[in-house]
């Protein structure tokens, strides 16, 4: 074999893994953006801890939002309104894990897709429970000794809300996505949706103290298209 007839064959090798082996995820564009408070940053509040302190501590930052020094939000979720027709981004996790640590949930927001589990631990030496009224999925409310992992299953997709009675501050959120372009910003506010087809769509954003918001915006391909989403303060 000549050593161009060898490259040749190599790239149509290539050509075939890499189209065998993602045949449902969209190709093309890509959206890059950062979610950022609109208006003054509150003040950083403290939460009382009257109970197991020698777990808890004395008091706790509230979580409920977090910002980077430039503003960027945390723990905000990001979504197209509505997916492209018959296209798939990358799959999001079936299985999450939210553990109890120092007597908060960690991480404060998942994603899961509909019909994913999400495993509750708790890692503190002491006694959590979870407790949730969820508007589309069944209710739970289960006791939660150090060590006990409590799945549950998800199957429609909502933003839930769960509580631990024993510790008034504790605070998670699931996301049960109805589709996979969902995207939870990090630490700065970005974050991050492939395999978009290039054309128009709205994107939402919701956070747990400031709501949803959204915005319409156009995807190319196949440079990334780039788009803040500012919440405004409240
Ligand atoms: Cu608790």
């Amino acid at each position: 074999m000549t050593a161009l007839r060898a490259v040749l064959f190599g790239i149509t090798i290539v050509t075939l893994v890499t189209g065998l082996a993602t045949p449902r995820v969209a190709s093309g564009g890509s959206i890059k953006g950062a979610v950022v408070l609109k208006g003054a940053a509150p003040e950083l509040r403290k939460l009382a801890v009257t109970i197991d302190q020698y777990v808890c501590g004395k008091e706790k930052n509230a979580e409920d939002l977090l910002l980077s020094p430039q503003g960027g939000i945390r723990n905000a979720v990001v979504w197209l309104d509505k997916p492209p027709a018959g296209m798939t981004a990358e799959a999001l996790p079936a299985v999450t894990a939210m553990d109890q640590r120092e007597c908060m949930f960690a991480p404060r927001v998942v994603v899961v897709a509909a019909g994913g589990r999400i495993d509750f631990l708790n890692s503190d030496r002491l006694l959590h429970n979870l407790h949730s009224t969820p508007n589309a999925n069944p209710p739970f409310n289960r006791t939660q000794p150090k060590g006990r992992t409590i799945a549950i299953t998800f199957a429609q997709p909502e933003i839930i809300r769960v509580t631990c009675d024993l510790h008034s501050w504790m605070r998670g959120w699931v996301v049960v996505a109805p589709h996979s372009f969902y995207a939870l910003t990090n630490t700065e506010g970005q974050f991050s949706l492939r395999g978009v087809p290039a054309g128009r769509y709205t994107l939402r954003a919701w956070q747990e103290r400031l709501g949803t918001i959204s915005q319409d915006i156009v995807v190319g391909d196949p440079e990334p298209t780039t788009v803040t989403l500012e919440m405004p303060a409240r």
